[in-house]
């Protein structure tokens, strides 16, 4: 088997990021294959992707479902692009610790037909606080002002229509808890560069691959990387449920998934299979899904990837067995 190696998104050629853009337009404009009465609102392929990242948010995440599930959810997505659309590429990743003091000197950033766009317009947002629906005790995640929030305005992404989510806001919308009914809408981002200067560093990413343990590293991760680039990136980006409208989402989990490849391929033995964390978001228990204990993940239990596809989470552990056969560069 071939060993795929994925590169840093600022390194690719420039066709062959033209190419990439092209196959997630290919995906926008491939029918969702998702039942409509789950998510009405699911128009084309890549909402196939958000509604399932959706739908699981509240078990993938703050749990030890983390890694494993978006290891497994970058693989399907890039065999959409590459079966479903020609894509000959493969996943890259965004290095953000090499532009965290300016992240706009990066050529993701770029409006050429071939980056992903810049800032949204700025909309001058206050700071605010959203609440995540369904978990039986309230979380509530601050929000930056950031400096943009409204439509993206240039780049291949301008007239781009997204339709799920957005689901955090600052109460539970009782008509649309999780965002599955239809809302077209432009791309939306809010950078907010308080969230990478300082933070989304070269020092902090050597912590990160310098933790002991996988719980260190599971707490490093989220702590210092997983939210930061998110909110970094902010509006559609920083739902936590609906992220992956933005498809700037797949360079952050790339990367995501570099820093815990870089991890366990420091001791494969002891740190392939490691895992730690409960079964849902910070261990609490969820309102609609009763039969899903908090208690703790183990590599047996099966992930939901959507579309019928329900893997063990051990299958989304390795990158050089079962069909993963991936390097970072
Ligand atoms: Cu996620």
């Amino acid at each position: 088997m071939v060993t795929k190696v994925f590169l840093c998104r600022d390194e690719l050629d420039e066709p062959t990021r033209f190419a990439y853009i092209r196959a997630v337009n290919c995906l926008a404009a491939k029918p969702a294959l998702t039942d409509k009465n789950l998510a009405p609102g699911a128009v084309n392929r890549l909402d196939d992707f958000t509604y399932i990242h959706i739908n699981q948010t509240n078990i993938i995440h703050g749990s030890g479902y983390l890694l494993p599930w978006h290891r497994m959810f970058l693989w399907q997505f890039e065999e959409a692009m590459r079966n479903e659309c020609g894509y000959k590429g493969y996943l890259p990743y965004w290095d953000n610790a090499r532009f965290s003091e300016d992240p706009l000197s990066s050529a993701v950033w770029s409006g050429s037909v071939s980056g992903f766009g810049g800032n949204g317009i700025n909309l001058h947002l206050e700071p605010q606080t959203v609440v995540f629906p369904g978990l039986t005790k309230p979380f509530k995640l601050p929000m930056p002002g950031g400096t943009g929030g409204g439509c993206v305005t240039d780049g291949p992404f301008t007239n781009f229509t997204i339709s799920l989510g957005p689901v955090v806001k600052p109460f539970v919308d009782k008509n649309n808890t999780y965002g599955y009914e239809p809302n077209p809408r432009c791309l939306s981002r809010n950078f907010d560069p308080a969230s990478s200067k300082g933070v989304l560093t070269w020092a902090n990413a050597t912590t990160i691959v310098s933790s002991h343990s996988i719980a260190e590293l599971r707490g490093t991760i989220e702590g210092l990387w997983h939210k930061n680039s998110h909110t970094y990136i902010g509006g559609e980006g920083a739902d936590p449920f609906s992220t992956t409208n933005d498809p700037a989402f797949y360079l952050l989990h790339a990367q995501i998934d570099r820093l815990w490849g870089i991890w366990q391929g420091q001791d494969l033995k002891n740190r392939e299979y490691a895992i730690d964390g409960n079964r849902t978001f910070l261990g609490i228990p969820l309102d609609y899904a009763p039969d899903v204990p908090p208690s703790l993940a183990t590599i047996e239990d099966a992930m939901d990837m959507g579309l019928g596809f329900k893997p063990k989470t051990k299958e989304g552990m390795p990158m050089t067995k079962g069909g993963f056969c991936y390097i970072y560069e």
